[in-house]
């Protein structure tokens, strides 16, 4: 039982409830979170709720307390999951994940953080020089991927605008040796417009702000980001980030990781290329589309190592196939503007999984000889961007909520089978329990044929004869039987306001083919289907739906097969307040995360459980059968005893190594008495000492 903290800060287990209602929930909940207690249990699941302050509870001394300790034995933190994570994996050659949820602002970034510290800091005891690399490079890479991940938005300051699943590789010491980053579907409509309030990617704003003069120089940039049609928005805002410091940290951690020189350059190259392809315009001569501000692409051209002519012909021709003839087709200004758009998205978004690869390409794990070394185990941490809904939702919020109902599925199952799992491995008999499957909100969406990405995929084939309107109606057509596409769970969702042209999502091959031909061989690298002629690339690319839907569908697999820690984050408030706990917003996020139903699940098998040893440890001194030893054949049998004696025998299942307690009140009496045999014996001791006895 969690160390029994005074009830003055409520329950740290939400299964110790008295009744398991969305009032005493939600009750224990704020009166934690106003007492500072800013986590919580429910069984070995994390809630966490975002205090919004700095805590100092990340300190070394609380790593120590942490550390090698099992989860009830202190209140409930992150460090006590990362731990049972790390002693699952080392102990049991188990592959564990942690998966952190939430919505946006919820502080799923930071926890992701936190953990990722506290396993850098608890292993490695023996300061492996090669080991403390890896430990550095994979702290310092969650740096690189912020700045050209993260963005200001109206929800979070820092809010990840990509998904992000780090697995770290151990040895069979159990020390970091590598690890491998997947990043999921990165917002990329944010390279080119923000809404109101919001900022564009970090990055930008660090270079801006962060660059000694000569670099920006050399880019033709110039500091103020309000020049920049793409930055623009977001260039006018006061914010609390120090991006001169961050350009700095950011530029430190490239070369700690291993990018060279030219690649650092080459990364400030292509920021600077999208901030100019933002401030061109095409204007018409007659019926021929040309660029207005032609010296930007000069600039272009020098950034980018190409040939002017062809940067020009790029932006404003096209080559098509026509059977077996190649013409030159000449955009409207329209297309041309959309190019350019679609150029810049591209870029960015190429950036950006260029530097996952590269991080990638440097730590992952070598040398490793399983047969040498022992398995390499693996603990993951899921760090994704939380559910959102605005006013206009795009294709992109589309494809996170979807997510996230994806992964409140796998939460919904494991949770369930891992109860089951450990009943089965007891040998104690399970009981079926009743629960809201989120499976079918899942194949709503990613149904073969009948699903919305099947429908949106098919609008999309007919692109010009399709709009919004008639995928709209395509899509009631096909769903409004499903007894959820109208639900309030749909809705969230946000399915109605999905645009097609974002799923589209197509770059002329021209683009391609410019950037591979530069001769920076960085920037080709990151380009290498530019190599194909354009009769070469007659497949129908895969659209952005199918692509996420399919990465979605690996990352659950992925999931699936380790053994799953969950953290749940709940943002108290709107307005970033350390003070504020609004409880309608709480109350919505309890209820679609589905925690009271995770509530009862725990307490509809048993509430508790224990190994035998540690709980002799803990209640010993409550049965003369057990105190200060016992003389039984086993601790089992000790065990029973103690239970027996207290009269608790039919509130108790024994498994094999653990002791099952299916009532939170049987703990309490049990902790009850506990705290009088202490107090008892501690006045005996006094007595003891004061020669009185
Ligand atoms: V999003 O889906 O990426 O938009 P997150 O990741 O859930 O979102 P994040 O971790 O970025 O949220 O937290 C938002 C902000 O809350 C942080 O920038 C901190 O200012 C604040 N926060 C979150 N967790 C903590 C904490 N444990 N201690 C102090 C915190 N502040
Ligand atoms: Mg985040």
């Amino acid at each position: 039982m969690a160390e029994h903290e005074s009830l003055e800060f409520g329950k740290a287990d939400f299964v110790l409830l008295d009744n398991v209602s969305m009032e005493e929930f939600m009750s224990n909940l704020k009166l934690r979170f106003e007492k500072g207690r800013i986590y919580s249990y429910i069984g070995e699941v994390v809630v966490s709720v975002n205090p919004y302050r700095a805590m100092n509870i990340y300190g070394r001394d609380t790593i120590e307390q942490y550390k090698g300790r099992e989860l009830y034995e202190r209140p409930p933190h992150l460090f006590a999951i990362a731990d049972a994570a790390y002693k699952a994996m080392k102990r049991r050659n188990k592959d564990t994940c942690i998966v952190i949820s939430g919505e946006s602002g919820a502080g799923k970034t930071e926890a992701s953080k936190y953990i990722m510290q506290y396993i850098a800091a608890i292993t490695n005891p023996n300061q492996r020089a090669e080991v403390e690399r890896v430990k550095n490079m994979l702290l310092k890479s969650n740096c690189v991927l912020e700045a050209f991940g993260n963005a200001k938005t109206n929800r979070n300051d820092n809010s990840s605008r990509f998904g992000k699943y780090m697995d770290i590789n151990f040895d069979f010491k159990g020390d970091p040796i590598g690890g491998h980053i997947n990043n999921y579907l990165l917002e990329k409509s944010r390279v080119i417009f923000q809404q109101p309030g919001e900022r564009s990617f970090h990055s930008y704003y660090q270079l801006l702000k962060g660059a000694p003069d000569s670099l920006l120089r050399s880019l033709h940039i110039q500091r103020d980001p309000t020049a920049y049609n793409y930055i623009k928005v977001g260039g006018q805002i006061k914010s609390g980030i120090n991006d001169g410091a961050d350009f700095k940290a950011v530029a430190d951690a490239m070369k700690v990781i291993g990018f060279t020189g030219d690649e650092i350059q080459t990364v400030y190259k292509i920021l600077a290329t999208i901030l100019h392809l933002g401030n061109l315009t095409f204007g018409v001569d007659g019926d021929v589309t040309l660029i207005e501000n032609t010296k930007l692409v000069s600039v272009i051209r020098e950034l980018l190592s190409t040939k002017e002519e062809n940067v020009e012909k790029a932006l404003l021709y096209r080559t098509v196939a026509t059977g077996r003839d190649v013409i030159e087709k000449q955009h409207t200004t329209q297309e041309a503007s959309y190019g350019r758009d679609a150029l810049a998205k591209a870029m960015y978004e190429r950036l950006f999984c260029w530097i996952v690869g590269r991080i990638n390409d440097i730590i992952e794990v070598k040398n490793y000889d399983a047969r040498v070394h022992g398995k390499n185990t693996v603990i993951g941490v899921l760090d994704i961007y939380g559910f959102e809904i605005f006013q206009n939702n795009s294709f992109e919020q589309f494809c996170i909520n979807y997510c996230n109902e994806k992964l409140q599925q796998l939460f919904i199952q494991l949770v369930l089978k891992q109860e089951q799992e450990e009943y089965q491995r007891e040998g104690i008999p399970w009981k079926h329990i009743d629960y809201f499957n989120n499976q079918i909100i899942v194949d709503l969406v990613e149904q073969q044929h009948k699903g919305i990405f099947s429908v949106l995929d098919e609008a999309c084939m007919n692109v010009g004869k399709v709009t919004d309107e008639v995928f709209l109606q395509g899509l009631n057509g096909k769903l409004a039987k499903h007894a959820h596409y109208t639900s309030r769970k749909c809705r969230t969702l946000a399915v109605s306001k999905v645009k097609i042209p974002n799923n589209k999502d197509t770059l002329f091959q021209d683009f391609k083919r410019l950037l591979y031909n530069s001769s920076n061989p960085v920037l080709k690298g990151m380009w290498p289907e530019g190599k194909l002629s354009i009769t070469e690339v007659t497949k129908r690319p895969l659209t952005a739906a199918t692509l996420f839907k399919n990465s979605m569908i690996s990352l659950v697999e992925n999931l699936a097969c380790k053994e799953p820690y969950y953290v749940r984050c709940i943002k108290p408030n709107d307005v970033k307040s350390p003070l504020l706990f609004e409880q309608e917003r709480c109350r919505h996020q309890v209820e679609y995360l589905g925690l009271l139903e995770n509530v009862r699940v725990r307490r509809a098998g048993f509430a508790y459980r224990q190994t035998y040893p540690r709980f002799l440890q803990r209640y010993k001194m409550i049965s003369e059968f057990t105190w200060p030893n016992h003389d039984l054949p086993s601790d089992k049998d000790a065990v029973k005893r103690l239970l027996q004696g207290c009269g608790f025998d039919h509130d108790v299942a024994y498994g094999k190594t653990k002791v099952f307690i299916r009532t939170p009140r049987t703990l309490f009496s049990l902790e009850e008495q506990r705290v009088e045999m202490v107090q008892r014996i501690v006045l005996f001791l006094q007595k003891v000492w004061r020669g009185t006895i």
